[in-house]
């Protein structure tokens, strides 16, 4: 099926799309073993399985060539001192990239690859991210409001969850004294875990 030409409407008064195919709604109990206060999270959990973000996607065939494309809304919150972040993934197709354009809010880009690197780049209103091919991305929310992020990424770029699943980022993003701190993260054990 070849893709017809077609536009929405993307208006800052709530910056969700006009149109959209799928609403994903993804909350606490998605990110067993993810946030480092594991008790916490239990607790939070216990109580609520609270949204922590949403993503509205515009679909299109999934074939090299088509452009994914749609909106993620991160609410803001934490898990003991941890920020309220998306599960984080390597796109299936380890060589495609993706297009991050931040909308409203506060927050950044935990990125890594498989050879070791790391990187985290500031997100706020107006500014462009670009994930390089081979980075694994995960957007997390350090402000009082939603981060709302538009992004943009090869349709035959799947994604691999499982890896982070297992292994985790190298990075956390934490609330520290005077605002946000990147930490390591001491659970980060690839080797270990893939054996599990
Ligand atoms: C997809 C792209 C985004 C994320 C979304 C939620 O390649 O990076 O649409 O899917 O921000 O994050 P996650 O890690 O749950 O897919
Ligand atoms: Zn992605």
């Amino acid at each position: 099926m070849n893709q017809l030409p077609f536009a929405f409407d993307l208006l800052p008064a709530t910056f969700i799309p006009s149109q959209y195919d799928n609403h994903i709604k993804r909350g606490l109990s998605s990110m067993k073993g993810q946030f480092s206060e594991q008790q916490e999270y239990a607790i939070s959990l216990e109580k609520e399985d609270t949204l922590l973000y949403e993503v509205f996607e515009i679909k299109v065939p999934e074939k090299a060539g088509e452009l994914m494309h749609g909106i993620t809304v991160l609410h803001p919150g934490a898990v003991g001192q941890e920020y309220f972040m998306t599960k984080g993934h390597f796109h299936e197709e380890l060589e495609t990239a993706e297009v991050y354009y931040c909308l409203d809010g506060e927050g950044c880009m935990v990125m890594e690859t498989p050879e070791g690197e790391w990187a985290v780049e500031m997100l706020y209103p107006g500014r462009v991210l670009y994930v390089p091919p081979r980075w694994a991305h995960r957007s997390v929310n350090t402000g009082g409001r939603d981060l709302v992020m538009f992004f943009l990424y090869p349709a035959n770029a799947g994604h691999d969850y499982g890896t982070i699943e297992r292994q985790g980022f190298r990075k956390l993003v934490m609330k520290g004294e005077d605002g946000m701190q990147i930490t390591d993260n001491p659970r980060w054990n690839p080797a270990e875990k893939v054996n599990d």
